[in-house]
């Protein structure tokens, strides 16, 4: 996060704490995120801005960008690429995440998790999840605490259940 909000600033010429679709592209591209064409481009760029003002805010950088994380994870974890996340799949995330779950936890994240029902994540049910995981990874850096045991996913899911970043 900190890193991005460097190159927001970098890109940022003009210092209007926002960025237009050229200094976005400069910056994803120093992040190796690369794009097809440049209509790949302009849809991404609108969709991140969600708007007509033609300007990306930090704010508005860091929700798509973590989609856009959520998303290569997802993709990486799809090992059978069934476009979901069985529950082996979803160990394996969790482990890479550097987070021993227990299969009862891990039991009871899919289960939350899986809004359908239908014993496997889609991406849509993945990214609420992905979300509580991603603040419980950047909380255990800060305060280098094992959250082992001590972050309930499924409680914090029931509480948390929209995607807030
Ligand atoms: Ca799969
Ligand atoms: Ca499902």
């Amino acid at each position: 996060m900190y890193a991005l909000k460097n190159a927001f600033d970098a890109h940022d010429r003009n210092d209007s704490k926002s960025l237009d679709i050229c200094e976005m592209r400069l910056l994803l591209e120093s992040f190796d995120i690369e794009f097809e064409d440049d209509e790949e481009f302009r849809e991404l760029f609108a969709d991140m801005v969600g708007g007509c003002d033609g300007q990306a805010t930090f704010d508005e950088l860091v929700t798509w960008f973590t989609i856009f994380e959520a998303h290569t994870k997802f993709m990486k974890f799809d090992d059978d690429n069934s476009d979901s996340l069985e529950i082996d799949e979803l160990h394996q995330l969790f482990q890479e995440m550097g987070i021993n779950i227990s299969a009862e936890d891990l039991e009871k994240a899919m289960q939350t998790g899986d809004s359908n029902a239908n014993g496997s994540l889609s991406f849509d049910e993945f990214l609420p999840l992905y979300s509580v995981l991603y603040k419980a990874e950047r909380d255990q850096k800060k305060h280098h605490a094992q959250i082992l045991g001590h972050v309930n996913l499924a409680t914090d899911l029931e509480k948390n259940p929209s995607v807030s970043f």
